[in-house]
């Protein structure tokens, strides 16, 4: 039986297009943003099918409201980071912005409501604040205590707005009259601050008065001066002294303005946080807040002047993604006592945050709480944490009433925490974890028929969660925590659906080409530490300078992004082809497909895979997606010119690797997965060949996993793209170690960074690389949407979907669902088995501006193309 397809649309939804407010480059807050000329995006409602906009118009306002920039109809479909059409803005510019849309049928919009937008300090000179820091002899060794400065200043009468630009050296907490501004953590995030350092602008208008005023910092050392990195370490990464830099800029009603800037007059002594490290945790005696310190009329005559340090404003920069924040709260599940007694909270979630308690007991007595991911024995296992202490210790004020506390210059990777002298009975309420990371917008969801599969993708965004901590990290609990390259070029795609992360990860990428341009080569993590090992080129690692802009731009359309990286681009394919011999990459150091299970736990290097095979088939990728790249920013004799080296990479590849008929020289997993999905095959022989050979070993290998950081996000693409779906099903769907699924039954909620981080008795793997909460391995979430949901990008930014889901692994249902930078789109299924055969239903909804290709699996006469809308489409199921 054949069904024809439905068209359905919402009743309710039908009628004339609707314009939300626009959207500032990638902000969600453009308070303070750096862009003089900022692209701008909008999303259509329209129940209109196939509404596609024929010309748009932009009215651009100043804050009177009079309309600076009328562009008049535009004709254009373009709808995702439009360029800016107005004058360039200066500082503290504040415009508004509205949006009104034509569809090609004839349709139009009302005003979409006002944007509003303000800059920042968009030059050097407008900053006037000097670096106040703390004397010495207030700071202690590294990871000490945190200091206090404050200043008193008046406001002489009613105040019409009033801005907080501030940024450290080191970590800061701000407070104006006792009040805190904002709700940052971890401020001002982590950047490599030699050559890039992130201020924010607060709105404090409401936080001022007329008359007497006080404005405080506390100021931890953080990532500018604390310990950093494994193997010990290093402290004063950026410098040995903390300080903080604030220009606090008041607007009065009257049209007069006055600033209050960190100098000398700003006075300093210690306070309450004894001492606070990312790794090792903070300690708090409450005993010694000054009381009142941050508000006016508090006497400061006994606090010592703050020092004015050099500073070069020229590195000051605006944010382009969201600060880290505290976005949940988790309670404990269970209260558990370890084999001596101890208390151990569950919480229940793997995470990276902190907890918050409650406590009431006597002055001086000191409460602790250490972190770990799992328990050994019943106990906390804390090895796998390495050299970090995660402990926290807070000493009472005990005055008789309830004090809460949770540290705020440090975070910790935790599930479990045991709460040492707790004074009197631990009540349920007394302590909460706290979730922290950078504040994206989620985006994307996926659910299916399996309930071991739904977790392992639940597993996907808590470790998404866990790393994405102001940079894109490795891990949120051991002595690193860094921002690993090989980690995020395999994982930005599973991220960019679920999060929208293109500011936050714009900014890393930053770092990346400026630290590429310092130490000669993309460094193995960035912001780039010098620890014991020197910055050199590594496959798939120094690829991530090519990878990740070349995601940001498929899947946010941002061809922004891919303009801004390209020198750095360039210079990692350029320098890797001066390696390579007769185009293959055949020396020096190599992280080849890193972890995969044959490795042993001490050499977790040591993978199946031929480094070299690995390196030369990355190096023929940057060098392709160069080229395409090229092509799309105008430069043609570039285009041609890697376009030549990709093809020359991909012949000696098959030369020194591939047998005519299609069996590769290395003869795993990996291996075939890298040919298959890369392209690197000639003709459908070989690729069929291969094919074949991947699943033959598959199969050899029970249908186990066999590879590592490198092979796993690719190997089920490079089985579905020979049609092997079965294969990959059983790939996927495997619970015996090593597999994805493994870890589900050993009641995982983050991805480890091991296939076998817990071995199968329960014991903690041996080896040193053994974080619970590693997203690399999870990249395969990616596969989850666009195969299995069946919901993939066809042109930059979801301005063109691919909806082909392959059903199978006996899933009766799967769905994804995605806020495109256009709108909501989604994919869902659901398999419904008869003797008479199987019926496959798709639903999809495609977003206005856009257009579905459509390859279902099932018989009847199916479009290949359809437009904005909802549709449905059922027929027996055809694999
Ligand atoms: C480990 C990190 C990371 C990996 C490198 C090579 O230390 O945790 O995941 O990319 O090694």
């Amino acid at each position: 039986m054949t069904t024809a397809p439905v068209l359905h649309v919402d009743p309710s939804r039908a009628g004339s297009p609707r314009v939300e407010p626009p959207r500032f480059e990638h902000h969600r807050e453009p308070l303070g943003i750096g862009e003089s000329a900022p692209r701008l995006s909008w999303t259509v409602l329209a129940g209109l099918p196939g509404w596609l906009q024929r010309a748009y118009e932009i009215e651009i306002a100043d804050e009177s409201g009079t309309v600076l920039t009328a562009t008049g109809a535009v004709e254009s479909e373009r709808s995702v980071l439009v360029p800016w059409p107005g004058a360039e803005l200066g500082s503290r510019e504040r415009r508004g912005v509205r949006v009104r849309v034509h569809g090609h049928d004839g349709s139009a919009s009302d005003w979409s409501p006002w944007s509003w937008a303000e800059t920042g300090l968009l030059e050097a000179a407008s900053w006037h604040a000097g670096a106040a820091a703390p004397p010495p002899e207030l700071l202690g060794a590294p990871d000490g205590p945190a200091p206090l400065l404050r200043r008193d200043f008046a406001v002489r009468g009613p105040v019409a707005s009033a801005r907080l630009y501030v940024t450290a050296h080191g970590l800061y907490e701000v407070e104006i009259n006792g009040t805190a501004v904002g709700d940052d953590v971890l401020a001002p995030g982590w950047t490599s601050y030699g050559h890039r350092l992130r201020y924010r602008t607060h709105d404090v208008t409401a936080l001022l008065r007329e008359g007497a005023n006080a404005v405080g910092a506390t100021l931890a050392d953080g990532w500018y001066r604390g310990r950093l990195g494994f193997l010990g370490g290093k402290t004063g990464v950026y410098g040995d002294r903390t300080a903080l830099v604030a220009q606090l800029e008041i607007t009065y009603a009257d049209g007069t303005a006055e600033r209050v800037v960190t100098d000398g007059g700003w006075r300093c002594a210690s306070g309450p946080v004894t001492a606070a490290s990312l790794y090792d945790g903070e300690a708090h005696d409450a005993r010694l807040l000054p009381d009142g310190w941050s508000s006016p009329g508090f006497d400061d005559g006994a606090w010592l002047p703050a020092d004015v340090l050099d500073h070069d404003p020229a590195l000051l920069v605006a944010p382009t993604g969201p600060p880290v924040r505290r976005t949940g709260t988790l309670a404990p599940v269970e209260v558990l006592t370890g084999p001596d007694g101890e208390t151990i909270l569950d919480f229940g979630q793997n995470i990276s945050g902190r907890l918050r308690i409650r406590v009431q007991g006597p002055a001086g007595h000191t409460v602790s709480l250490r972190h770990a991911e799992v328990l050994e024995g019943g106990a906390l296992s804390l090895r796998p944490l390495r050299d970090a202490a995660a402990l926290d210790r807070y000493t009472l004020r005990g005055d008789g009433s309830a004090e809460e506390w949770e540290p705020r210059f440090t975070v910790h990777g935790f599930r479990y925490a045991q709460v040492i002298d707790w004074p009197g009975e631990l009540e349920p309420g007394d302590v909460e974890a706290v979730v922290c990371h950078t504040d994206m917008r989620r985006t994307g969801a996926f659910t299916c028929s399996d309930p071991l599969l739904n977790r392992l993708h639940e597993n996907v965004l808590w470790s998404m969660r866990g790393n994405f901590v102001d940079i894109p990290t490795d891990c949120p609990q051991r002595d690193e925590r860094l921002g690993w390259t090989g980690d995020i070029q395999v994982f930005a795609p599973a991220a960019s659906f679920l999060y929208d992360c293109a500011g936050m990860l714009s900014s890393w990428l930053a770092d990346l080409s400026a630290e590429q341009a310092e130490v000669g080569t993309v460094p193995h993590y960035v912001p780039w530490i010098d620890l014991l090992f020197p910055a050199e080129p590594a496959a798939a690692w120094g690829d991530a300078a090519v990878i990740v802009p070349w995601v940001l731009h498929q899947r946010f359309g941002d061809l922004g992004v891919l303009r801004a990286q390209y020198a750095g681009m360039k210079a990692w394919v350029d320098q890797v082809a001066a390696l390579t011999r007769k185009n293959l990459w055949d020396e020096g150091f190599q992280f080849g497909d890193w972890l995969d299970p044959a490795s042993p736990p001490d050499q977790p290097g040591r993978s199946l895979t031929d480094h070299v095979l690995v390196a030369t088939a990355y190096h023929a990728w940057s060098a392709r997606i160069l080229a395409d790249t090229a092509r799309l920013l105008g430069h043609d004799e570039d285009a041609e010119r890697y376009a030549e080296l990709a093809s020359a990479v991909r012949a000696a590849f098959r030369d020194e690797f591939v047998t005519p008929s299609g069996r590769l020289a290395c003869d795993t997993q990996t291996a075939y997965a890298l040919a298959l999905h890369l392209d690197l095959l000639e003709g459908p022989g070989q690729r069929e060949r291969a094919g074949r050979r991947l699943v033959e070993l598959v199969a050899r290998d029970d249908h186990r996993i066999a590879t590592g950081f490198v092979g796993t996000p690719l190997v089920c693409d490079a089985l579905a793209s020979v049609g092997a779906h079965d294969t990959a099903y059983r790939l996927l769907t495997q619970r015996e170690c090593p597999s994805w699924l493994y870890p589900v039954t050993m009641g995982a909620t983050t991805v480890w960074e091991r296939w076998d981080s817990l071995l199968p008795d329960g014991s903690v793997n041996p080896g040193e690389m053994t974080s619970f909460n590693h997203y690399a391995l999870g990249a395969v979430a990616d596969f989850l949407h666009r195969t299995v949901a069946g919901l993939a990008p066809a042109a930059p930014g979801y301005r063109r979907l691919r909806v082909a889901p392959r059903p199978g692994g006996g899933l009766t249902h799967a769905s994804a669902e995605l806020h495109t930078p256009y709108g909501p789109a989604s994919v869902a299924w659901t398999m419904v088995r008869t003797v008479a055969g199987e019926t496959l239903t798709v639903t999809v909804t495609v977003p206005p501006g856009t257009v579905a290709e459509l390859d279902l699996p099932c018989e009847g006469d199916l479009p290949e193309e359809v437009g904005a809308g909802t549709h449905t489409f059922t027929g027996p199921y055809r694999p």
